[in-house]
């Protein structure tokens, strides 16, 4: 089933960065993200059989980091 997770984006400067990872997260099976700038918070829905960790590996692999909000 779904779930939603959150996670603190760092790294992002621009708008264009919350497409950018807006977009990442949207190409995994079953994901979609949305991204608010201000807060650095990226709000996720995606499957339970994907894990945060999966999540967290795909904003690295975009050039941003990624980790549980404190
Ligand atoms: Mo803006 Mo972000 O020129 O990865 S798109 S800094």
């Amino acid at each position: 089933e779904l779930t939603t997770s959150t996670l603190a984006i760092g790294g992002m400067t621009c708008a264009a960065c919350v497409g950018r990872v807006e977009k990442k997260l949207g190409r995994m099976e079953g994901v979609s993200a949305s991204v608010n700038l201000a807060t650095g918070r990226a709000r996720i829905s995606h499957p339970a059989a994907v894990s945060v960790g999966e999540l967290v590996a795909t904003v690295e692999a975009a050039g941003f980091t990624a980790q549980l909000p404190e």
